[in-house]
């Protein structure tokens, strides 16, 4: 399994110089934006955060309105690590069955119903243009707004605090990098979330972003003592009922438009008969991409009626974020694995978008 927001391995470029001097900048005023761009910025993002912090301050933390592992992951071990500093912490989100069990998901707050003004607020795992409205509405009014990301298709215009880091795997290993600038101890529930978030975003560290540096910050967390089997059984491979009935749908919509196209479709009616909610198609389509010779697979979710959720991956060729955009100037993710809406009745998107994923794949397989 993998997010819409997990990629390839990436090596981050220099950080260009005005980013570098609007960091530096942020150092003599607290109230001056300031942006980094990769992991190079970790310490300053965090010591900067730190600084907007004094104890008794409200933060809110939020994902995107669709959280998955890693964004709640990273929501509980931050929201966690800030308690311990003295803050006052919200956390937004509804945790699913697969996170229910983590520590700090039974407090987490569903997204309809925030609206108290808070001191900072933080959206982690994707732009704040992902938020669910009622929390957008609260993150546009808060004094302080930062975004800590690992997406490539992040923008960081309208942050007062930002670090976007591509070449991390997850934005749990983020985390733990600010956990460690601040000296606050790691302890089992910190690593049992951090744990979470990191599976989610390798598949359980079989996607290509997983890099040594991953795995000794497992090794890490391991050493915690948690039980990282049971997470990993419950985050990655564990289905509801429901959940199997609509995978078995999924995958009786494969079409192949050509050997290296993988497409699925699961209706709105499919999830109403199933039961299943939306959260329950998470990995779906990279069993539609583990298809022999397939470079990029799509799966088409009619997620209310009329509208179309298409989550995309590849395995080496296809960029999936740039695709995403091409279909939709909202969509984005990684390079490997991307996703954007359109709307319109099933047959008719898919007949306007297909060929345009044959073409993607043609080009970047000749
Ligand atoms: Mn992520």
């Amino acid at each position: 399994m993998r997010s819409e927001h997990s990629t390839k391995k990436q090596v981050a470029g220099p950080n260009p110089a005005t980013e570098r001097s609007r960091a530096s900048a942020s150092a003599r005023s607290p109230t001056a934006p300031a942006v980094w761009r990769g992991r190079a910025g970790l310490v300053g993002f965090a010591e900067a955060l730190a600084d907007r912090l004094p104890a008794g301050r409200s933060v809110l933390l939020s994902g995107p309105a669709d959280p998955d592992g890693d964004s709640i992951g990273s929501c509980l071990a931050l929201g966690r690590a800030l308690e311990l500093r003295g803050l006052r912490v919200t956390i937004v989100g509804r945790p699913g069955a697969r996170y229910a069990d983590l520590p700090g998901a039974g407090r987490m707050v569903p997204d309809p119903a925030i609206h108290e003004d808070v001191d900072l607020a933080i959206v982690l795992d994707g732009e704040r243009g992902r938020l669910h409205a009622a929390v957008r509405a609260v993150f546009d009014r808060a004094p302080e707004r930062v975004l800590l990301d690992h997406h490539q298709s992040s923008g960081t215009e309208g942050y007062t605090l930002a670090l976007v880091a591509p070449e991390s795997a997850s934005t749990a290993e983020l985390v733990l990098g600010i956990i460690d600038a601040w000296a606050v101890p790691l302890d089992p529930q910190l690593a049992a979330a951090l744990f979470a978030g990191v599976i989610f975003d390798t598949g359980g560290f079989r996607h290509s972003n997983t890099g040594a540096d991953t795995l000794r910050t497992a090794a890490r967390l391991v050493e915690q003592g948690i039980d990282h089997n049971a997470i990993t059984l419950r985050v990655l491979h564990e289905r509801r009922p429901a959940g199997v009935a609509i995978l078995a749908r999924a995958l009786a919509s494969l079409q192949r438009p050509a050997p290296a196209l993988a497409v699925g479709l699961v209706r709105h009616v499919d999830l109403i008969e199933t039961d299943a909610e939306y959260s329950d198609l998470e990995g779906v389509v990279d069993q539609l991409l583990h298809v022999e010779g397939v470079e990029l697979a799509v799966l088409f979710i009619e997620r209310e009626p009329g509208l179309l959720r298409l989550s995309l991956r590849s395995r080496r060729q296809v960029d999936c974020a740039a695709l995403a955009r091409a279909l939709d100037p909202a969509g984005g993710g990684h390079r490997r694995a991307a996703g954007c809406v359109i709307s319109g009745p099933p047959e008719m998107v898919l007949h306007v978008t297909i060929p345009a994923l044959l073409a993607a794949v043609h080009a970047a397989m000749a």
